[in-house]
Parts: C-alpha cells; structure tokens; sequence
C-alpha cells in the first residue's frame, strides 16, 4: 500500500509530535456555505476561536494531489476566492486527489481525511441530512453515513434547519450514531436553538463527550459521534420566522430544477438574501461556538 498523500502545516505537524489537541475544520463552509469576504473573514475567526480555547485548528482541503491538513493564511486565502471548487464528499476524495484538482471537504470528507490524520475532534456548522421530499428525490447526505462509518465526534449545531429533522433523526438512529445534544433535551435546529424535537441524548461536559467517544472505540463500535451544540442564546433566529422562507426557498430550488450538491449551496444562499444575510450572521455565530466546544474535546480527549 502506498502511503496517504497527507501534508500537514508545520503548525499541526507540531501539535501531531506533541500530542496536542487538534480540532479539524472543513472547507465547503468556506467555498459553498458562504459568500466572500464573509467567508474568509469567519474561517480566520473559528482558528482563531479553536487557538484560544486551547487546541490547534486544522482547516482540510485538497489541491495538488494532497490533503492538507492545516491550511496558512495564503492557502485559506485562495480557497476563499476560487471559483470552481469542486465540493467533495465521500464518492468524490480520491478522484480529486487522483487528478490533482481542488477541492473543498464536506462534513463526510473531512471526517475521513482527519481520521487518517489521527484527529478525533471536528467542528462545523451544521451536517448534511435528510432533505425535505427526500421519499421522491433520494437525497439524504453522505454524511450521515460517514458518522456510522468513521470515528470522528462532529460538533455541528444540530442538522440544518432546511432538511426533514425527523427523518434526518430516523436515519442516524437506524445507522447507530448518537446523536448528542450539548447542555439541554432538544435537538438543535441549526439557526435556532430549538428543533422542537427531543435529542436522543444529551451530555453537559466536555469530559463526558471525550470519555464516550473512548467508549466507543473501547466497545469496537465503528463510526463517530453527532454533538448537537444549539446556538449562542442572542445569535438565534427563532424558528417559526423562518419557516416561511425556508419553504420559498425550497420551491424555488424545485422549480429551478436544482439537485444533487446545488441543492444546499442554492438553500444557504437564498435564505441570506431572503432574510438580508442575518441567516449568515447567525451562522457565524454557531461555528464559533462548535469551534470552542469542539477544543474543550479535544482538550479533554488529550489528557
Ligand atoms: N455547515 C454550514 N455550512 C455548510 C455546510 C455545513 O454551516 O455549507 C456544508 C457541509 O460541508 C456539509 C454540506 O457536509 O454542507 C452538506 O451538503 P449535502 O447536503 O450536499 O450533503
Ligand atoms: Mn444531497
């Protein structure tokens, strides 16, 4: 077997030979989940959010045959501003890698490249699930699979609010992934705190969620952890305001005919024009604060 083309950034490499906690971050929030500068502006705010929180940030992306596990200020810089990243998932990684193009990791890419990196943490806004009408168009994300597959704990701000929450909850209980919410009963709802619907579980300290993730690799039960982390208090928009728009947008998206990998990148975008971007505002807000819990893990998954 050859060996995994993985490059990290001298920061990380150190934090690896140190057994420091690492915290990996994607990149399809950067180059599909929000508009320029925006998006750079946010991805320097959440390594800077993992960094004071006591762990060392690793931003995943491809280019160049590689995985690069870390990124420095030209390379997040570059993704940020590229047009035509493609936005890899599971099916897509080694065809990019193969090829030598760019790419942008999403929630179920990133889990595999950190587990092959040996980073057990990773924070995010919201993970990919069940999308509304998925009984007639098929689309349920890869990365609900991934969190079955691989053992990586995703600390995301539940699943986001544009997909059928029930459903997402049906499928993650039916792959055996926990799904963890951090502090209260209910599950998340991405841009507002409550989904309405109760967590499976729920955790109150760091600790706790280091030690089940032991656990689980103790039982050898395959397969990560979901931490439902509901967003800061003053940063939600409450769920019933944007009921309507989510609905707009995703009649829009049907008569657009948009499918396939459009169809959140086409979601996020509509509903920060719909609502004058305070939707990406609260967005921010959230993956600052899976950031800092996700190091609180990591932190604890290292002593
Ligand atoms: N969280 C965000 N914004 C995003 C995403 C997550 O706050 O854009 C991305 C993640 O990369 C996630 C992807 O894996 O959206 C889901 O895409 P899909 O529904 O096509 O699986
Ligand atoms: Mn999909």
């Amino acid at each position: 077997m050859s060996t995994l083309p993985l490059v990290f950034s001298p920061e990380v490499a150190e934090a690896r030979a140190n057994a420091a906690p690492i915290v990996a971050l994607e990149s399809t929030i950067i180059t599909h989940g929000m508009p320029y500068p925006q998006n750079l502006e946010t991805a320097r705010l959440v390594e800077a959010d993992v960094r004071a929180n006591g762990a060392i940030p690793a931003t995943i992306a491809i280019r160049d045959h590689s995985i690069h596990i870390g990124l420095d200020e030209a390379g997040l810089d570059d993704l940020a501003q590229a047009q035509d990243v493609a936005k890899l998932s599971r099916a897509d990684l080694a065809v990019c890698l193969a090829t030598g193009g760019v790419g942008a990791t999403t929630v179920a890419a990133t889990m595999i490249c950190a587990a092959r990196a040996g980073i057990s943490v990773f924070a995010t806004g919201g993970i990919g699930g069940v999308h509304k009408g998925a009984e007639d168009s098929f689309d349920i994300s890869a990365d609900l699979r991934e969190l079955a597959h691989t053992p990586v704990t995703v600390v995301a701000a539940g699943a986001k609010a544009i997909l059928d929450l029930p459903k997402t909850l049906e499928v993650l209980e039916t792959l055996g992934v926990p799904v963890i919410a951090f502090g209260q009963d209910a599950f998340p709802a991405f841009w507002s705190r409550n989904s309405g619907l109760p967590a499976p579980l729920r955790l109150d300290t760091t600790r706790d969620i280091a030690q089940s993730h032991l656990m689980r690799a103790t039982l050898g039960l395959p397969g990560g952890q979901l931490v439902a982390n509901p967003i800061p208090d003053g940063a939600e928009i409450p769920a019933d305001i944007l009921k309507p728009l989510i609905d707009r947008a995703q009649s829009e998206a049907g008569a657009q005919g948009i499918s396939g990998k459009s169809v959140t990148p086409f979601l996020l975008r509509r509903l920060f024009e719909l609502t004058d971007g305070a939707t990406l505002t609260a967005n921010i807000a959230l993956v600052r604060n899976n950031a800092a819990l996700a190091a609180g893990i990591a932190r604890d998954l290292a002593s």
